[in-house]
C-alpha cells in the first residue's frame, strides 16, 4: 500500500493521482472532469504501479478500487514535486527596441503569419500591423482575426481626433504621457489597438514604453521606491455626462512568486492619493522616479504612425502616449480587447502549425 508513489524522481499524491485519472468514468470526451475532486477519498492508498508500454499502469485498493493508466508524457508534464518556474513568455525591450511589424495583408491569408503576429504580442507585449485599409471600422474586422471587441462608455470603437468638447483629454490636439488606458475600469481591459486613418501634417508622435522593463529597472535601482509602488493602491476616476467610473490598484502589481503581472499608470485620471499619511512623500518620489525611467530613452521609443499603420499592445503592460501637439487633421481609431481570445487563437493556431 502506498501513499505516494515517485516517477523519473517526481513524487506524486495517491489522491492527486486519482484526481487526474483519465479514465472515461473520470473524464468526459471532452476533457472535462466528471467527479467532484472534494468528494474524492483522502486517504485512497495505491496497491500496485507498474510501468506499461503506454504509460504508468495504477490500481488503487479496496475499498476505493479503481484502475488508469497515465501517459509518461502527462505526468512529466504535470509534475509538480519541483520549484515553481516563472511561465511568463514576456521578453523585455528598451529604447533600442525596433517594434515587429506585419503585412496586413500576409496576415490575413497565412495563418503563420497570423500566428506570428499574435506571438509577438504575447512576447513583447505589441506588434504593429502596416497596410491595413484606412475605412473607417477596420480595427473591427482586426480585432475578429483574434478575439472580440471589448465595448465600454468610449464606444465599441473610439475615434481619436480633436472634438469641441472633449470629455477626455484624448480627444484634443494636446501631448499624452505615457499612460495605460482606463486604470479606472474593473476589470481594465487588457489589449488596446489604434488604427491611424489620417496622419498629422506635424506632430502626432506616438511613445511606448513596456513597463515591466520600465517596473525592472526601478526595482534594481530603487528598492524602496519599487515596494511602495507594488504595495500602495491608488484610485482612478473617470467622470463624464453619461460615465462614473473608479477604481483602486497599484502601479505596479507583484504575484506572489515575484514576477510584474500588471501595469497601472494614468496620470491624468489619478485620484487623489489616498496613501498612509507616513509614506506620502516617499510615494511622490517613487511615482517620480518610475515615470523619469518610463520617460527616459533607456525605455521609450517614439514613431509617427503612417496611415494604415495600427497597433495592437497589451495595456496592462506596455504604456503608450502622444507627443508634439498635432497640427493638421489627424484621426485614429482605437477600441478594447481581451488577451485571453488572443491568447486563445494563438493556442489553436500554434496546434495545427
Ligand atoms: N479613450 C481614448 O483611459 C483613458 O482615459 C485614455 C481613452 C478616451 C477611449 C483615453
Ligand atoms: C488614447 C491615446 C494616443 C494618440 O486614445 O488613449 O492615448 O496618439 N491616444 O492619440
Ligand atoms: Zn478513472
Ligand atoms: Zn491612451
Amino acid at each position: 500500500m502506498q501513499d505516494i508513489i515517485e516517477f523519473e524522481g517526481y513524487r506524486f499524491h495517491s489522491l492527486w493521482l486519482r484526481d487526474n485519472c483519465p479514465c472515461s468514468e473520470c473524464r468526459h470526451e471532452n476533457g472535462q472532469r466528471l467527479h467532484e475532486t472534494w468528494q474524492l477519498p483522502a486517504d485512497i492508498q495505491i496497491e500496485e504501479c507498474s510501468e506499461t508500454e503506454t504509460g504508468l499502469k495504477i490500481r488503487w485498493a479496496a475499498p476505493h478500487s479503481h484502475e488508469a493508466i497515465f501517459s509518461y508524457e502527462f505526468l512529466r508534464r504535470h509534475a509538480y514535486d519541483k520549484p515553481h518556474t516563472n511561465d511568463s513568455t514576456a521578453a523585455l525591450w528598451g529604447g533600442e527596441f525596433n517594434l515587429p511589424e506585419f503585412g496586413y495583408q500576409q496576415v490575413i491569408r497565412d495563418a503563420k503569419q497570423r500566428l506570428e503576429w499574435l506571438d509577438a504580442v504575447e512576447k513583447y507585449g505589441i506588434a504593429r500591423l502596416t497596410g491595413v485599409p484606412t475605412q473607417p471600422g477596420m480595427i473591427l474586422k482586426v480585432v475578429e482575426l483574434f478575439g472580440f471587441v471589448r465595448e465600454t462608455n468610449y464606444g465599441t470603437l473610439f475615434e481619436v481626433r480633436t472634438e469641441e468638447k472633449p470629455q477626455n483629454l484624448a480627444y484634443t490636439p494636446i501631448p499624452l504621457s505615457l499612460h495605460t488606458d482606463n486604470p479606472y475600469r474593473n476589470p481594465v481591459p487588457t489589449l488596446q489597438l489604434l488604427h491611424c486613418l489620417i496622419k498629422a501634417e506635424q506632430g502626432g508622435v506616438t511613445a511606448l514604453t513596456d513597463g515591466f522593463k520600465a517596473a525592472e529597472l526601478l526595482r534594481e535601482e530603487d528598492p524602496a521606491a519599487f515596494a511602495l509602488l507594488s504595495t500602495e493602491t491608488v484610485s482612478f476616476r473617470f467622470s463624464s455626462a453619461d460615465a462614473d467610473l473608479r477604481h483602486q490598484g497599484r502601479m505596479i502589481t507583484v504575484n506572489p512568486q515575484g514576477n510584474i503581472t500588471n501595469i497601472r499608470i494614468n496620470n491624468r485620471s489619478a485620484a487623489p492619493f489616498q496613501v498612509s499619511f507616513d509614506n506620502m512623500a516617499d510615494y511622490y518620489r517613487a511615482y517620480h522616479k518610475l515615470m523619469t525611467i518610463i520617460q527616459s530613452d533607456r525605455c521609450k521609443i517614439t514613431l509617427t504612425l503612417d496611415e494604415g499603420d495600427l497597433v495592437l499592445f497589451d495595456n496592462e503592460r506596455v504604456l503608450h502616449g502622444r507627443e508634439v501637439q498635432a497640427i493638421g487633421t489627424r484621426h485614429l481609431q482605437g477600441c478594447y480587447a481581451d488577451r485571453d481570445g488572443l491568447r486563445s487563437t494563438a493556442a489553436v493556431l500554434r496546434r495545427n502549425n
